[in-house]
């Protein structure tokens, strides 16, 4: 089954003609190749029904920026979700949602069709959000100038885990934030080397040489153990 994403923007040339720049190569462009994902970009614009076609206005009560309409969006979520009879979910990128984290990722690669809504604007009318009940995610504590590339980011993360999109099958199941130690904890991945062996005057841990493969792997789990905890002692807490 295809996964479907629908994205609502004010810039929908950002996803680009084709593909976005971001999702036309590597594993996002093989497996929209592959038949497991397609997209569809639509300009909340398209749905303004006041004549200069606005989507957004000056806050009430004052302040910088302008706040998306209610009515364009919501008739453009109402126009995109009557075009394909799978259910969608809806999700809205914003600062104010929680931090993207991957099991939220993994549950979203099983859906069939996504709804994701982004925006260059102060946000979005409140009335509008509480109608529509997305799921609000976040990237992270930084500021964007949009939610478009968060919206890229998502995607990218949700298409890599869609079976068969991946050319090594185990690969996603080994990555940081995926990994375990043998105590269930996630780790972060162990530092990897290949040719040449001497590199400006730099070696190669022995180990890796040994061809002991039990002694490797046990120094691999060390050193995922090491790293996580002088880098991100969070991911250790229960
Ligand atoms: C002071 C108010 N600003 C909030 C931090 C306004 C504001 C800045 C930037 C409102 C929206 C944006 C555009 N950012 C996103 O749409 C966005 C985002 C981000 O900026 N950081 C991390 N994740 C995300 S997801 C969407």
């Amino acid at each position: 089954m295809t996964l479907r994403f629908d994205i609502l923007t004010t810039f929908p040339e950002m996803f680009g003609l084709e593909a976005p720049a971001a999702l036309g190569l590597s594993i996002p462009a093989r497996a929209r190749a592959a038949g497991l994902v397609e997209w569809h970009a639509t300009n909340i614009r398209d749905f303004a029904e006041n004549k200069h076609s606005k989507t957004d206005d000056r806050p009430f009560g004052g302040g910088p920026g302008m706040v998306m309409m209610c009515q364009p969006l919501w008739d453009a979520v109402r126009a995109v979700e009557a075009s394909d009879p799978r259910p969608t979910t809806r999700i809205l990128l914003t600062p104010q949602g929680a931090p993207l984290k991957q099991p939220l990722v993994e549950e979203l690669a099983t859906r069939p069709r996504l709804l994701l809504i982004a925006g260059h604007y102060e946000g979005l009318d409140e009335r509008v959000i509480e109608k529509l009940d997305p799921i609000e995610v976040s990237l992270g504590d930084y500021v964007l100038s949009g939610g478009e590339l968060a919206a890229m980011v998502l995607m990218d993360a949700i298409i890599r885990k869609l079976p068969g999109a991946l050319g090594h099958e185990d690969s996603s199941e080994e990555d940081s934030f995926s990994a375990r130690g043998p105590g269930g904890e996630r780790l972060l991945d162990c530092p990897h080397y290949t040719k040449p062996r001497e590199w400006m005057g730099m070696g190669v841990p022995e180990v890796l040489l040994s061809g002991d493969h039990g002694k490797i792997a046990r120094w691999r789990l060390e050193q995922m153990r090491e790293r996580t905890r002088a880098r991100r002692p969070d991911l250790l807490e229960p």
